[in-house]
């Protein structure tokens, strides 16, 4: 049907790879960028060596009780909330079975691990989904070590509670901790995700909206969550004086920016988005929906400490965990203080390099971030609605530079499948985007060939449109 298209690719092929790569080099275009019709690169076979570590996981839907007189009906790993913690040492062979006992279809993304292709998750683009009573095994070698988190993929499960933990431990940490918890944050959505343009988030798709968030809509959360636990029922952290306590961070929100605080103590952040960075201290960090730092806290101050995530953009109470030293048990939580020295990227140095993105890239995609100006709600990367929106075309081994410019006043956290990429100094997987025509500079190496969705991680925008695939070509 795009004849221009076929015409535009028989003309490259009349005139030869040079052309073509002096195209890409100046433009950042490539042939067939806007056709669609790029012969494809073949993936990445799967891991066919035997799993050391085996896991079955069954979605199912069940009951939660993130406080004792709070229950509600959700969906679930295992019939755990958050579903159960993947532990692995770096290297390992992972094997997944999923099993799909819900009534609808699903599918499960290892967000931030680089796996092949076919075992990324992604309905429709990696795999078929899984149908309701069936089974797909996701196997693939858990490289490189850091804090992940699985979730679904399909449509708005996430905020139906369909995500866990994936530590991948370091054989060799560059940084030396006694014990260490997962901190799992989260927004507390009871019942069904709505699509805001079916009016069901309050907006009626306008301004404004519940959480009163310009230019956005926000879901009726009922509370923020840490591990799966409303404030008023926090998990408590047992520490010892003088241990070296490593949290490791997740933000599994669907729709919220969290800031993050731990009373009485000081953190030295020591990854981020997984990935060994200098190890930097802070009192604070934010981050956004698909985001992970750990950071290493001294207990060196006796006492019961908060810790706490407030919402950026939300006004539900602040999500809670409790940091107790033995000597201090059953005292009541100190709060933290004002934030003073809070986290910014330009902190954030990579211990290692990212191979294959220095120099000038050979393929640069300038994109726009906004919202659709029609009553519906519509979020676009470059003026395109995901589904019905071209793919970025890229070839294997390329340098590839993302500009991104937010034309709207909602950050973005932006997240790339099958990718580390370079920001600034940091190695991440997923980065904010700040409103009010923020720019934001990614470089990645193509050396995972594939289908792979480049998106907003929050689950609204995502849903509305804010993503594309970027697809491998020949
Ligand atoms: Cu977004």
């Amino acid at each position: 049907m795009r004849s221009t298209g076929f015409s535009r690719r028989r003309l490259l092929q009349l005139t030869g790879a040079t052309t073509l790569g002096s195209l890409a080099g100046c433009a950042g275009q490539l042939p067939g960028t806007h056709d669609g019709e790029g012969r494809e690169v073949k993936p990445r076979s799967t891991v066919t060596a035997e799993p050391d570590t085996s896991v079955n996981l069954t979605a199912a839907s069940g009951t939660i009780r993130p406080a004792p007189d709070t229950s509600t009906a959700n969906w679930m790993y295992e019939g755990q909330f958050p579903g159960p913690e993947l532990r692995v040492q770096e290297g390992d062979v992972l094997s997944v079975e999923l099993t799909n006992d819900l009534q609808e279809e699903t599918t499960i993304h290892w967000h931030g691990v680089p796996v092949p292709n076919p075992v990324d998750g992604v309905p429709n683009v990696t795999q078929d989904p899984i149908a309701s009573g069936d089974t797909f095994t996701y196997t693939f070698r858990a490289e490189p070590a850091g804090t992940y988190f699985y979730h679904s993929h399909v449509g708005l499960q996430l905020d139906r509670g369909l995500l866990g933990p994936l530590i991948v431990e370091e054989r060799n940490p560059h940084v030396e901790y006694d014990r260490e918890y997962v901190v799992i944050v989260d927004d507390y959505l009871p019942g069904e995700p709505e699509h805001p343009s079916d009016g069901g988030m309050g907006g009626g798709g306008g301004m404004g909206g519940r959480g009163g968030m310009m230019g956005d809509v926000r879901p009726p959360y009922e509370g923020l969550l840490i591990n799966g636990r409303l404030p008023e029922n926090p998990q408590t952290f047992d520490v010892t004086e003088g241990e070296r306590i490593r949290f490791r961070f997740v933000n599994a929100a669907s729709a919220t920016v969290f800031g993050v605080r731990i009373a009485g103590h000081e953190m030295t952040v020591t990854h981020a988005d997984g990935r060994p960075v200098e190890p930097v201290d802070v009192d604070s960090f934010v981050f956004g929906a698909g985001e992970r730092y750990d950071a290493v806290v001294e207990a060196t101050n006796p006492g019961t400490w908060a810790v706490q995530a407030d919402a950026l953009d939300g006004n539900e109470p602040p999500a809670r965990a409790v940091v107790e030293y033995e000597s201090a048990a059953g005292e009541s939580p100190q709060p933290p203080s004002a934030a003073s020295n809070q986290l910014q990227y330009g902190d954030l140095r990579a211990i290692s390099s990212l191979d294959g993105v220095s120099g000038d890239p050979d393929r640069t995609f300038d994109l726009t971030l906004s919202r659709g100006s029609g009553q519906s709600y519509i979020w676009m990367i470059d003026g395109q609605v995901y589904p019905d929106a071209d793919p970025f075309q890229i070839r294997p081994e390329e340098h590839v530079r993302i500009r991104m410019t937010n034309q709207s006043p909602v950050v973005h956290p932006m997240h790339l499948h099958g990718h580390f990429f370079k920001v600034g100094n940091a190695i991440k997987d997923t980065v904010l985007v700040p409103g009010h025509m923020g720019q934001v500079t990614i470089d990645f190496h193509a050396d995972n060939p594939g289908r792979w969705l480049f998106h907003c991680h929050n689950l609204y925008h995502l849903d509305a449109g804010m993503a594309r695939i970027v697809k491998y070509v020949e």
